[in-house]
């Protein structure tokens, strides 16, 4: 099953937004595969990042998100990598849809709540550089009433 990298970043941990996102993505029948609280170092957020590293806003991207813990998850379900990013909105928040996490609950780029795998490839490098110990897989009960 497609999996994908899903965070939620220091502004929505510091909002109370956790759970707001985590329902989202479990209503919608997508299955929890890994959940974690840490606040990342420099080197991690680098490595995550590491495509954007020559962009101007690089060096107050990094410090935003190091500015306090991140909640950083797995989840897996069919396309789930292009269905998480809708379920987000587009990165800059004022262009998001309304229905949108983003769209729902932010303003300003820069603060813009949330991370989703923007690719398969990309969900599973970003799978294996934040949870180093592997993430397991489990057998849900209720498959049946979720895909036909
Ligand atoms: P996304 O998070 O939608 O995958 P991205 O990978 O292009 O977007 O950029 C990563 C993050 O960097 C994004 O969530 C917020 C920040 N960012 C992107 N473009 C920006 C810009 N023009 N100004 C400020 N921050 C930006
Ligand atoms: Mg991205």
């Amino acid at each position: 099953m497609e999996r994908t990298y899903i965070m939620v970043k220091p502004d929505g941990v510091e909002r109370g937004l956790v759970g707001e996102i985590i329902k989202r993505f479990e209503q919608r029948g997508f299955q929890l595969l890994a959940l974690q609280l840490l606040t990342p170092t420099k080197e991690l957020l680098e490595q995550h990042y590491g495509d954007l590293a020559g962009k101007a806003f690089f060096p107050g991207l990094i410090k935003y998100m190091l500015s306090g813990p991140v909640v950083g998850m797995v989840w897996a379900g069919k396309q789930v990598v292009k269905t998480g990013r809708v379920m987000l909105g587009a990165t800059n928040p004022l262009d998001s849809a309304p229905g949108t996490i983003r769209g729902d609950f932010c303003i300003d780029v820069g603060k813009n709540l949330c991370h989703g795998s923007d690719s398969v490839e990309n969900a599973e490098k970003e799978i294996a550089l934040w949870f180093p110990n592997g993430v397991a897989s489990y057998t849900r009960h209720i498959e049946s009433l979720i895909y036909e």
